[in-house]
């Protein structure tokens, strides 16, 4: 799909923490001054805040946010995704994702700047405030039985773990199975569906949410809660969204081929291991039935957790059934 040349134009106006001139901009570019003039035009009928200086050149005010939709299906095409949309607001990117998965054939993907019913496990809730998280969904098709799609959901945990850690130097860790932490704080939640027969899958969902830019959090959250801003203390023309979502479809792509091979986790075990917290540590685990503290001991090729408890006797616990804790809080 073609880029615009104002979405040429925003990007690189995005891209750049200074004044660009219009010269550079059409050098950059390989356009004409007179549509870069246009483009800068109809970006500022569409609200965007472009300061325009005299032998300085342009430069945006406000980053609104970075993403723009043609970017991304530009970007993403590339990288297989047949269908990208891009929401100002939405009730829930899954909740879209499902509507829609049966009207393409390939994989999609779907972002928001808000979700007004975000949805966690089970019923909870996604708090989903606007522009300063980041709301995303991926359908995927693969050939696997519906037994293995909780798997999926480590993969991605692992995807956005690595994606962060190496776009902003972070030591995020993942809180099996499905919770991205760091420092004590969940700074990002995966929720996986599907749609399946009782012997093949038709499409996964992994629904992403990663906070961003938040500064502060709700009372109900704010103890557990934190933002990639709030971690690197970087500003937010740093922090780019557009960026996060190229780097944990990378790894998410990555994974999904081996996955198709192996159709477990083996690939990747040692690697999850190393990223989880809940491993080579104390833990309580929460049942229905009962609760009890045990031993991280690693997960299984089918991603259970395993769990040695007190009495000496190993458990491989389901993501199913069981809550995850750490033996003084959340973590
Ligand atoms: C999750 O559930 O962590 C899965 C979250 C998945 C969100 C994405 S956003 C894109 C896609 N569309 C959706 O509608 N959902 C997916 P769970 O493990 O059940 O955790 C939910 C709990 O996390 C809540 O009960 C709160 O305690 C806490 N929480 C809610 N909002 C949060 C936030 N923004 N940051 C950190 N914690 C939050």
């Amino acid at each position: 799909m073609k880029t615009s040349i104002k979405d040429a134009v925003l990007s690189a106006l995005i891209k750049s923490n200074d004044f660009i001139s219009g010269e550079g901009l059409s050098e950059q570019l390989g356009v004409s001054r007179t549509s870069i003039w246009k483009a800068i035009k109809r970006l500022k009928e569409e609200g965007f805040e472009i300061e325009s200086v005299n032998n300085k050149g342009y430069k945006i005010m406000e980053n609104p946010d970075d993403l723009v939709e043609s970017l991304l299906q530009h970007d993403l095409s590339k990288k297989g995704f047949e269908k990208v949309r891009l929401y100002e607001t939405i009730d829930s990117t899954n909740l879209e994702a499902k509507r829609l998965a049966s009207s393409f054939a390939g994989n999609g993907i779907f972002i928001s700047k808000e979700q007004t019913l975000g949805k966690g496990r089970r019923g909870r809730t996604w708090l989903s405030p606007k522009g300063t998280g980041h709301y995303m969904s991926l359908v995927y098709r693969p050939d696997i039985e519906p037994m293995a799609a909780s798997m999926l959901t480590l993969l991605a945990g692992l995807a956005v773990c690595k994606s962060l850690n190496e776009l902003y130097n972070l030591e995020t860790k993942i809180k099996w199975p499905n919770d991205i932490v760091i420092n004590g704080k969940k700074i990002c939640g995966i929720l996986t569906e599907m749609s399946a027969e009782i012997d093949a899958v038709n499409y996964v969902v992994i629904g992403i949410g990663i906070n961003v830019y938040q500064k502060v959090f709700s009372d109900e959250i704010k103890e557990i809660a934190t933002s990639v801003m709030l971690e690197t203390k970087l500003t937010a023309e740093l922090i780019e969204k557009h960026k996060i979502t190229l780097k944990v479809v990378d790894y998410l792509n990555a994974y999904m081929l081996q996955f198709a091979k192996t159709k477990d986790l083996s690939f990747v075990k040692k690697d999850y291991e190393a990223s989880c917290v809940n491993i080579s540590g104390e833990l309580r685990i929460e049942a229905a039935e009962e609760s009890y503290i045990g031993l991280g001991k690693g997960i299984t090729n089918a991603g259970h957790l395993i769990v040695q408890k007190e009495n000496g006797q190993i458990l491989e616990v389901n993501a199913g059934e069981v809550s995850v804790r750490g033996i003084y809080g959340y973590v």
